[in-house]
């Protein structure tokens, strides 16, 4: 078989299957072509993308401008590694920093390399400026947390999927239920080894729970009572996704440290940043921490264009307001429905949550016939579906969507 020669879907899968790894269980579906809101299987037939990778493709698939940037740029320089500078770096991170609000960024290539980076800034800060002893650094993280896939990362998850047989894990953690701000400050009392508190504003893959009005602005200010930074994991709910720029906007907290990936390149790259002002980056010195590919001029130019766009097309106004409706829609549904207990979410990040225990199959199955009715969506746990579409959708297209998820759901309904 040639390589460009054009494969079935079933063809498609066979080969991920007996060459890849099994490292996922994807929807069946073969897709071969992007542009908007919309993605196109082998076969043709065209869908809503109800995932956007993840909430990476918040300014839709292949959007020119982007697409744009990186050929442009791919055509004169890709990558020269850190030992040189090149001229698109400095002005991204002039760019991007002003747009956030920070002093500077530290530039990387995958949400979890940017996590990583965040922990270790988070330590060496502790032990250089605030004055921890050495080793002694803990960092407090929220049960139910996905930051990524590395050991270290996986050390603090309590996914045992995740976890089993992957250990010994990394010291240094201590775990609290999330949304509970008493246990964030018994845990602050208790211990003067603390460095840091991580947190997602929003967490996603426990099944996009969103927590109570206030408890990000009381945790940041329990932080700066102990001297303790603040930082928000906003590599999913970053970037307009969740209706403002960042999550932490809808209670005006700025963060000691902003980790984002993902719709920092619209999806075209893979690109991350740790944001910090300078009291905290500058512990950061020259070897302590890089990577070859992160900051590279490809990186730097999507980055620029996805962040034009994010805010040329206001990507935030618009997840804000056809949230609202998406959810409202929904309700009037479920209302009705003994299938389906409730819709949550903020902005363009969504899920509903289903009647059935996490081993269930009906997710699952749900999400199957959406796909046949023309809209994708993953099941995250056995009993939530996630509905995160690309942020350039409209009015019109969320109310198509809403009729097949409705028209979906309805075949599921126990009559
Ligand atoms: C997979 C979930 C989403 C993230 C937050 C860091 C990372 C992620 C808050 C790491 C990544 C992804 C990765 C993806 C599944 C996924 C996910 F279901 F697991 F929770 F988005 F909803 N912080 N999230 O959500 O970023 O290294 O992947 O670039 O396939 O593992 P990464």
């Amino acid at each position: 078989m040639a390589v460009l020669d054009q494969l079935t879907s079933q063809e498609a899968m066979d080969l991920e299957n007996k060459y890849g790894a099994h490292n996922y269980h994807p929807l069946p579906v073969v897709l071969s072509r992007g542009e908007g809101v919309h993605v196109w299987d082998v076969e043709g037939n065209q869908y809503y993308d109800f995932l956007s990778a993840y909430s990476a493709v918040n300014q839709g698939h292949c959007h020119p401008k982007i697409v744009n940037a990186m050929v442009n740029q791919a055509q004169n320089l890709t990558l020269t590694s850190r030992a040189f500078y090149n001229d698109v770096l400095g002005k991204y991170e002039k760019f991007a920093t002003e747009y956030f609000g920070y002093d500077k960024l530290l530039p990387m290539n995958t949400g979890a390399e940017a996590v990583e980076t965040a922990l270790k800034l988070c330590r060496k800060w502790a032990y250089e400026v605030k004055g921890i002893d050495e080793n002694e650094a803990e960092i407090i993280v929220c049960k139910n947390n996905f930051h990524g896939r590395t050991s270290t990362i996986i050390s603090f998850s309590d996914d045992p999927v995740a976890r089993k047989n992957f250990g010994p894990f990394a010291k240094g953690f201590i775990k609290i239920e999330y949304d509970n701000l008493q246990a964030l400050e018994e845990v602050l009392e208790n211990n003067k080894n603390i460095a840091g508190f991580l947190v997602e504003p929003i967490q996603g893959e426990a099944g996009v729970y969103v927590p109570s009005e206030g408890y990000l602005t009381k945790a940041k200010m329990l932080c700066e009572k102990h001297n303790v930074l603040f930082i928000a994991d906003e590599v999913q709910t970053g970037i307009a996704r969740t209706g403002k720029l960042l999550a932490v906007d809808h209670e005006n907290v700025k963060p000691d440290v902003l980790i984002l990936g993902k719709a920092l390149s619209g999806g075209a790259y893979p690109v991350s940043a740790v944001f910090a002002n300078d009291a905290i980056m500058d512990v950061i010195k020259p070897g302590t921490h890089g990577s070859t590919f992160g900051g590279n001029p490809i990186a730097a130019a999507v980055a620029i264009a996805a962040l034009e766009v994010v805010r040329d097309e206001s990507l935030a106004v618009n997840a804000e307001t056809l949230g609202q409706l998406f959810r409202s829609e929904l309700n009037k549904y479920i209302e009705t429905s003994t299938l389906v207990i409730l819709a949550r979410g903020k902005g363009l990040l969504n899920a509903i949550v289903i009647d059935e225990d996490e081993e269930s199959e009906t997710a699952w199955n749900i999400c199957l016939a959406l796909r046949d009715n023309g809209l994708l969506a993953k099941p995250t746990h056995g009993n939530i579906i996630r509905f995160a579409p690309p942020l350039v959708i409209t009015e019109e297209q969320v109310l198509d969507c809403v009729n097949i998820i409705i028209k979906t759901l309805k075949q599921f309904e126990v009559k």
